[in-house]
């Protein structure tokens, strides 16, 4: 028997606004370590886990550092970033979640959340949405980051539910990536020539309803 649609979330940039605060916190390392850092370079760095991150960040710099500078740039970046977060509320919630997610538990459809951050759980403590997801998958459970598939692998194996039967949301490049080599439905949230991996792309959640999901359930990939 055919189990309802599984419907699994990415966090920031998707859930809630943190994109922004993340973007901050690494221009501000990336300009102290004469690294140059635009809008250009973060797009790269949605979805991907810290250490990848600062990775990239050094490499774009061509520079080398040590382990212990390294894992402290970490810690000081993941610092100033709790701190951008600390006055977080429900008001930064992005458009139309609230109304999508209660249409999802009114119709019994499960939720999880596929994030790359380890700071996913006090995110959703913040903004009071903890509650909602019946499965976190967040960067704390998974070896491999997107564009592997292993965070919504494990989001559809804690529900209980196969790949095929899932719609994957996402803001990132890599995540859109993850999810088709999962073998979900991928949903972007973006701008569409960005995320042209998409089955789907819309702006923000305001752009559908419910029912939209009802008609594409049948064009879940199994
Ligand atoms: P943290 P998502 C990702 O979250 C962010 O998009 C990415 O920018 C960040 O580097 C990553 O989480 C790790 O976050 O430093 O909080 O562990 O979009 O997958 O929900
Ligand atoms: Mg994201």
């Amino acid at each position: 028997m055919k189990t309802k649609t599984a419907f699994i979330f990415d966090l920031d940039g998707v859930i809630v606004d943190t994109a922004k605060y993340h973007f901050i916190a690494w221009q501000r390392l990336a300009k102290k370590l004469d690294i140059n850092f635009t809008e250009k370079e973060n797009e790269q760095l949605k979805g991907v886990s810290r250490v990848k991150s600062l990775e990239k960040i050094l490499s774009w710099g061509n520079k080398t550092i040590s382990e212990e500078l390294f894992q402290q740039l970490m810690d000081e970046k993941n610092q100033d970033y709790l701190n951008l977060i600390s006055k977080m509320d429900e008001k930064e919630i992005l458009p139309g979640v609230k109304q999508f997610l209660t249409a999802l538990q009114d119709n019994n459809h499960p939720i999880a959340l596929g994030s790359a951050s380890k700071n996913a759980k006090t995110i959703l403590k913040a903004v009071n949405l903890l509650e909602v997801f019946d499965a976190i998958v967040d960067g704390n459970h998974v070896e491999k980051g997107k564009p592997d598939p292993e965070v919504f692998l494990k989001a559809c194996a804690q529900l209980n539910t196969e790949p095929t039967n899932a719609i994957v949301f996402e803001d990132s490049i890599a995540g859109i990536q993850a999810a088709n080599a999962g073998g979900m439905l991928s949903v972007g949230i973006g701008q569409k020539e960005v995320l042209h991996e998409a089955d789907h792309c819309f702006e923000n959640l305001t752009q559908f309803d419910y029912d939209f999901f009802q008609n594409i359930i049948s064009q879940t990939k199994n």
